[in-house]
């Protein structure tokens, strides 16, 4: 990788890995793709160049390939599960009819892509406790059928056009950086700002109700070294079970309740996000990601509930 477009770099995913991405690699090489309406701010801005990239729009891709000499796209540009389900035409035109658009550029401009995939590209009918790699993908949100059909097509670009595409099936990312966005995973990222506030948090998701997730850390991590990964060891390109742990609400609470013992936790629940994440796996097997490219993940829930509730502290003027 030399010269990266990030599109939708200023969304949950896409502030932070442009920032990974420019640590790593030149950063005047790395471009930070914004629609209108959501541009970069403050050190996003500041450290490197952005484009107006809107992915529904080929042309707009195509001349901030052609004018940065780009060779690997980082798109993230999604509405998120529960969004997703209001809002379903704008997830297609976003999620597929976007991905369709890069993808054909990259045909024509020789770039890599990495699309994230998710654990919504599974549903009821997979098996739910340690779903392999390969396995039964039929969900039933907007949200899935564009995540599964972006790993057909994506596959489908690289054994027929030589497109170097690759990705990974993120669980539920969670960060004390960007604020959470319509997801069924963001009552795991919401839970420890009211632990910091010290107010009650009403949990939408029933006891029980385990998913697998990750601290964002490794998120940027994996989305790096999928790309760096040597080819000739891939088996699979799209997209890649990884998780780093699986907990459901009571566990999350536990955990917090260590180190803000009168936090305090309740149920109001939201049965669309209740039946989404009914519908999505409690634990995923990421043996594949772990043989192929080497995928470990460094924190679990106790090392990533001690940096969220230091740097959210830190970031809401709780640390006196
Ligand atoms: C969501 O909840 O929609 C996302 C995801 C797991 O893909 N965080």
């Amino acid at each position: 990788m030399k010269n990266i477009l990030v599109i939708g770099s200023t969304g949950q995913i896409g502030s932070e890995l442009t920032m990974k991405l420019r640590g790593l690699y030149p950063q005047g090489n790395v471009v930070a793709g914004y629609i209108s309406g959501a541009e970069p701010k403050g050190e996003l801005l500041e450290s490197g160049p952005s484009a107006l990239v809107d992915i529904t729009n080929p042309g707009q891709i195509a001349d901030a390939v052609d004018r940065y000499k780009i060779d690997t796209i980082y798109n993230l540009a999604a509405l998120l599960s529960a969004v997703a389900e209001v809002k379903p035409q704008l997830a297609w035109k976003i999620g597929l009819g976007g991905l369709f658009n890069t993808l054909e550029v990259a045909r024509e401009k020789g770039c890599a892509v990495f699309t994230p995939s998710s654990i919504g590209s599974f549903g009821n009918s997979t098996p739910h406790t340690k779903t392999p790699q390969d396995t039964i993908q039929r969900p039933e949100t907007m949200y899935g059928v564009t995540k599964v059909s972006g790993e057909l097509l994506s596959d489908y670009y690289a054994k027929r056009f030589g497109v170097d595409t690759r990705s990974v099936r993120f669980p539920g990312l969670i960060s004390y950086v960007a604020p959470p966005g319509g997801g069924t995973t963001d009552y795991a990222v919401d839970i420890y700002y009211y632990a910091v506030n010290g107010e009650t948090f009403k949990c939408p998701l029933k006891p029980g109700t385990l998913m697998d997730m990750m601290y964002m850390p490794d998120a940027l991590r994996a989305a790096v070294e999928i790309m760096e990964a040597d080819p000739s060891r891939l088996k699979h390109r799209n997209s890649f079970n990884i998780t780093s742990m699986s907990f459901d609400p009571e566990e999350i609470y536990a955990k917090i309740r260590e180190y803000v013992p009168d936090f305090k936790m309740e149920y109001e629940l939201d049965p669309l996000r209740q039946k989404i994440a009914d519908s999505w796996p409690d634990s995923l097997d990421d043996s594949c990601a772990r043989e192929e490219w080497g995928w470990k993940p460094e924190y679990d829930l106790d090392a990533m509930t001690r940096d969220m509730l230091k740097n959210l502290r830190i970031k809401l003027n709780k640390d006196k």
